[in-house]
């Protein structure tokens, strides 16, 4: 039997939190989560933005059929899905012309990553396509595996964990075919190249190398079929993941080098880095009586040459010298074992750092679009953003630091563009509206990034400041600036004493999504990312082809200090945001449900606490401050139009009256509705509640009346 509107309901939830009962209860908003979940229904709208809650394991709602489903269908009349969400930012590309954006946020593992994959596979499957149109599909699908085995890594929070931001922008022709695509890349987590935290892993490629790569490849690599072999893998003693398979990534990354374009010649040169890399880390120092260092390994020098192209004796000085340059004069200051070491794994950390930006500027001359009849200027756009999530770890770095002020960076973005976007269309349609507050937290996008006194020009201040500069003086310099701030707290209390609780090394922010300490060790010497000078010069010397397009001879003589570490990132993620605000957003809120990466587990404490950061509330009451629903006329009247005889089957005159004469057959009283301009404005969920379950009524009897039709003719 058919089941009630009703009961289905209580089953498994609304699918829009609009509709909900009770609107301003937390409890409710949690309930409704926890049944959709529990029935593995794993979207719900806030009105158009979808919350997602990861299932951690596959569902079968990806399928073609899926796809077919949502296409071309409206919003509301479909269940919330990635999909619909997809499929409404293309139909608005296509109808109003006008680029889109997709904002996918939430923690690390709340499923972001895996969201704009779905998005991607949605417009590669549903989208129109020629012969030509096919090869660029299949090179946007097959970034993304390249990318994951150079940019992603397991970290404690996630098997999968992005350590770079993308956003990528999908070009469509126009008759909405995908015809090009670029990448953006934000600040890759460079130290992972030689340092792993307990637990954790290096970039992927590593392993996958290792793990799948022929014989005669490793062979000719250097490299043993062994991971613990090397010193950049074994830091974080896991060099297997149970949810990982290198040995079959290996394979479909190979592949995927192929299509996207890259030659046998590009594979080599590039595997040849990765190997270096590996080398490099195996290149111990010992140390003379003098304290001066010297290479013990005079083996790895030996594949190090091979692999780069760089004469061995030149590398082994650069490896142990640092040059100097006083009154003209040139001069090669020895190092010490610990400077040597560190030196060493600058190379590794400009190394990777420069191939990964080489990889993505090649990847993009693929998505090139090369058509002299249509220039990319004329494409309409849907980019999508997939960055690094909220992460906070038993000891966070620099690197957590630039991941969550970025996280700080998004949020702020959905504050100002939901109620920008709710308040517009009010504005739009006539309307007059309360607004509802939230907590803003440009407060601490401003600590974070103000100039001369926010913590990002503290840290320049005194990257650049010679002489006694240190972590701890940065950290000084912090509490006197900055120490009266809300949203920053250090061991020290205002009364002189100290809180126990923190080290003398850390500073702690009250993020939006959370208070995370941050140990300063490092920070200096990460934000001023140095490579000595000799060292760049080797890297100029090699005839490896990457190599050489990475390292510049121009560089060497450019007099200008390069903009610090954080810098560069504050920058381009401000032009980010611009790039982003110029463009219709649409919003995906991701939620991770437990932080054991279990299927079925709806850890509510920490649900609750997303819930909260993520704003989730505040948006639903935004969206319910004036009208919790609004639809544009002719999408109510086609959909209702079969539960009043005036409108059905179709209705003649103007639009605006025929959703009036409609909604007065329903008794919908004026104070339920608003006609704006071009939609329907309907202040509570249950007046629409009331509209549905009369269509699923009318529907049931339909289906009655049909049945027993068909049975009178058997
Ligand atoms: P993230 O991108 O948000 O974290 P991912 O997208 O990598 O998170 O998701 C983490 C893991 O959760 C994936 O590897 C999948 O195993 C699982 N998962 C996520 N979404 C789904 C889904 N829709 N269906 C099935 N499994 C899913 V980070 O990059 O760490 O912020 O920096
Ligand atoms: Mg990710």
């Amino acid at each position: 039997m058919m089941e009630s509107a009703l009961t289905a309901r209580d089953r498994v939830g609304v699918q829009d939190f609009v509709l909900l009962e009770n609107h301003t209860s937390e409890v409710a908003f949690i309930e409704n989560l926890r049944k959709r979940f529990k029935e593995n229904l794993i979207y719900t709208y806030i009105g158009s933005v979808l919350v997602s809650v990861n299932p951690y394991k596959d569902l079968e709602i990806y399928t073609k059929q899926h796809m077919e489903r949502y296409r071309g269908v409206n919003f509301y009349e479909v269940s919330p899905h990635i999909y619909a969400v997809s499929d409404n930012a293309y139909r608005s590309m296509r109808t109003e012309r006008r680029d889109q954006c997709i904002l996918i946020s939430g923690e690390s593992g709340a499923g972001k990553t895996e969201a704009s994959k779905k998005v991607l596979q949605y417009y590669a499957v549903t989208c129109p396509a020629s012969d030509k149109v096919q090869t660029v599909k299949d090179r946007l699908l097959q970034s993304n595996p390249v990318l994951e085995a150079f940019g992603n890594a397991k970290t404690l929070r996630n098997d999968n964990s992005s350590r770079f931001g993308k956003y990528m922008d999908i070009q469509f022709d126009f008759k909405g075919a995908p015809v090009g695509g670029h990448i953006l890349n934000y600040l890759l987590e460079k130290s992972r190249v030689v340092h792993q935290s307990h637990g954790e892993r290096n970039f992927h490629i590593f392993y996958q190398l290792i793990e799948g790569g022929e014989e005669d490849l490793l062979r000719r690599l250097g490299l043993e079929r062994n991971a613990q072999q090397y010193q950049y893998l074994v830091k974080g003693n896991c060099p297997k993941v149970s949810s990982i398979n290198d040995r079959n990534d290996w394979k479909v990354v190979r592949k995927a080098l192929t299509v996207i374009g890259f030659t046998d010649d590009d594979v080599e040169e590039l595997l040849n880095i990765i190997a270096s890399v590996l080398h490099l880390g195996n290149v111990q120092y010992g140390s003379e009586e003098s304290g001066n260092a010297y290479i013990t390994t005079d083996s790895q020098i030996k594949y190090l040459s091979r692999l780069i192209g760089v004469d061995g004796s030149v590398l082994k000085e650069a490896l142990t010298h640092k040059k100097i340059i006083a009154k003209g004069e040139e001069l090669m200051s020895p190092l010490n074992q610990e400077q040597a070491a560190s030196a060493r794994d600058a190379l590794s950390k400009a190394i990777y750092g420069r191939t990964f930006t080489w990889l993505v500027n090649k990847i993009n001359a693929s998505l090139e679009f090369k058509d002299s009849s249509f220039s990319s200027k004329n494409a309409s756009v849907i980019g999508l953003l997939d960055i690094y999530g909220f992460e906070v770890f038993q000891n966070n770095s620099f690197e957590q630091f630039c991941i969550n002020y970025c996280n700080e960076k998004l949020q702020q973005l959905f504050i100002e563009l939901t109620l920008k976007s709710e308040q517009d269309e009010y504005e739009a349609e006539g309307i007059t509206w309360e607004p509802v507050q939230y907590f803003n937290n440009k407060i601490i996008c401003d600590l974070v990034e103000e100039k001369f006194k926010g913590i990002i020009s503290i840290l320049d201040e005194e990257c650049l400041r010679p002489g006694d500069a240190s972590d701890i003086t940065f950290l000084e310099k912090l509490e006197d600036t900055v120490g009266g701030h809300p949203h920053f707290v250090t061991h020290k209390l205002a009364d002189g004493k100290t809180r126990k609780v923190m080290g003398r090394e850390e500073f702690r922010l009250l993020h939006y999504a959370g208070e995370v300490n941050y140990n300063v060790n490092g920070f200096l010497d990460k934000n001023n990312d140095l490579l000595f000078r000799n060292l760049k010069e080797a890297m100029c010397m090699s005839e490896n082809k990457i190599l050489t397009q990475c390292f510049d001879r121009e560089e060497l003589t450019d007099k200008k200090r390069p903009e610090t570490a954080a810098t560069q990132f504050k920058t381009s993620l401000a032009q980010l945001m611009e790039i982003l605000m110029s463009k219709e957003p649409s919003y995906v809120r991701c939620i991770k449900p437990n932080d054991a990466k279990q299927a079925g587990r709806f850890d509510e404490v920490l649900i609750r606490h997303q819930v909260k950061y993520l704003g989730l509330m505040e948006n639903l009451r935004v969206r319910r401050a004036g009208f919790a629903y609004r639809r544009r006329y002719e999408t109510f009247l086609q959909r209702y139009k079969s539960l009043c005889p005036e409108t059905w089957p179709n209705w003649q005159g103007r639009l605006v009256d025929g959703v009036s004469t409609l909604v007065k057959h329903l008794g919908y009283k004026p104070e339920e509705y608003k006609l704006g301009r071009t939609k329907i404005f309907i202040r509570f969920p249950k007046t629409l509640f009331a509209t549905e379950d009369a269509l699923e009524v009318r529907k049931h009897s339909l289906a009655t009346k049909l049945q027993a039709c068909w049975k009178g003719y058997s």
